[in-house]
């Protein structure tokens, strides 16, 4: 069986296994802690950074990017049918979600309003890239079909909800066919089913206490909550 070598927390991680979940394959996981990284790790990780994934054949492969087209070559696509040009997009929309995924996380952990506030224009840059790309009238990013877009920014989509229902403050305020996007992929299921069932608590602990987004006295004021100007 395929092994995913995992961080609870890792958003590089949750789009692999987001991946598999979707297309239904089967996968065991190891979770590792990253202050402490065991040697066997070390020893078969080039960039000691997870997610690995060590193939049926005992094969290490690394890199997130490298291990979502692996499970498109060995498993067959999300979609049929996409023509070259298409690939070469959705892989460069792709990029443009897990590209922020560090900012999502640089942002969360912000200890300020003025650290908060300047990180989350910076990260609101890429939503309104999005919301001016969807259509609004399909449910996921290109059509009606999940595709590997819609993975690649499910962590990012999935944190923001949570961070959404634990301090009212939405990322994606102002973007309604973002926020439609949103509601779309988290109802699939699959980011509940890619992370493990201690996730909230592992991420809240990290991201939601002693942070802005749950110290800030004003973030209510800051840009937007939900019951202002997204209610
Ligand atoms: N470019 C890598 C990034 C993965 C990454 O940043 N993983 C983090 C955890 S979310 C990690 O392993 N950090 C430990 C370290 O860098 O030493 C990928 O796409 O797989």
């Amino acid at each position: 069986m395929i092994k995913i070598v995992s961080f609870k927390i890792c958003p590089f991680v949750q789009r692999v296994t987001a991946a598999l979940e979707a297309k239904k394959i089967p996968y065991e996981i190891e979770y590792i802690d990253l202050n402490n990284k065991p040697q066997w790790f070390l020893d078969v990780s080039p960039n000691g950074q997870v997610p690995i994934m060590i193939t049926t054949n005992g094969v290490t492969l690394f890199e997130s990017d490298a291990i979502i087209e692996y499970i498109d070559d060995e498993h067959g696509p999300l979609e049929q049918g996409v023509t070259n040009e298409q690939r070469a997009l959705d892989r460069a929309w792709s990029y443009l979600g897990s590209k922020n995924y560090l900012t999502q996380c640089g942002t969360m952990s912000s200890k300020d309003k003025a650290t908060f506030e300047q990180r989350t224009d910076k990260f609101q840059t890429a939503f309104h890239k999005v919301e001016k790309q969807l259509s609004g009238q399909s449910k996921f990013f290109k059509s009606d079909t999940l595709s590997n877009i819609d993975i690649a920014w499910l962590p990012i989509l999935h944190r923001a909800a949570i961070v959404k229902a634990h301090s009212g403050f939405d990322f994606l305020c102002g973007l309604p066919k973002a926020q439609a996007w949103q509601q779309a992929v988290l109802a699939t299921g699959l980011a509940d089913k890619s992370v493990a069932a201690d996730f909230n608590e592992k991420f809240s602990d990290f991201y939601l206490s002693n942070t802005y987004l749950t110290e800030g006295k004003d973030i209510q004021s800051t840009a937007c909550r939900s019951t202002s100007c997204c209610g």
